[in-house]
């Protein structure tokens, strides 16, 4: 008989950390609407949730590694929007996130979601911040449930 392992998308009893970064506020706090609602429609309760702002997207990794540290979390959502502008700063920024985040995944052997845009204009960014599926913070949030439940169960 083969075994199959899987997470399951309950979120209760699981504690949440979510970094949000204010840069281009417009769109990431419309992640961050998605990502609350995702987590209270699958059970999370706002007890087991702590949200921390951070000012860019390259501010989120060391928040990521702090949280994680602190051993207080299941799962944590990073959520961003790095736009691209004229200038390498887009590609310096979005790179040391992504390699940021993923660092702390495998140093704490903890999920980390990566709901962090990088579009090339500001109409991309607002369309992946819609509604439901439509909206990045909202799938960050059910991969952060799945994520954790299938941490649990693999210990
Ligand atoms: N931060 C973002 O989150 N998104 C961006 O598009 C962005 N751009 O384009 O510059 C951005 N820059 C700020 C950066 O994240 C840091 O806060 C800043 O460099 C200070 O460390």
């Amino acid at each position: 008989m083969v075994k199959v392992v899987e997470g399951q998308l309950d979120a209760r009893g699981i504690r949440f950390g979510i970094i949000v970064s204010r840069f281009n506020g417009f769109v990431t706090e419309r992640l961050l609407e998605g990502a609350m609602e995702a987590l209270k429609a699958h059970g999370g309760e706002e007890k087991d949730i702590d949200i921390v702002r951070v000012p860019g997207a390259f501010e989120i990794p060391l928040l990521a590694k702090k949280l994680a540290s602190s051993g207080k979390y299941d799962a944590l959502i990073c959520l961003g929007a790095v736009i691209r502008g004229d200038t390498p700063h887009f590609e310096y920024i979005a790179e040391a996130v992504a390699r940021g985040i993923g660092g702390v995944i495998l140093e704490h052997r903890l999920p980390v979601s990566f709901g962090v845009l990088t579009t090339n204009n500001v109409e991309q960014a607002i369309e992946r911040a819609g509604a439901k599926t439509e909206n990045k913070g909202f799938e960050a949030a059910l991969t952060a449930i799945e994520m954790a439940s299938l941490n649990r169960a693999i210990p």
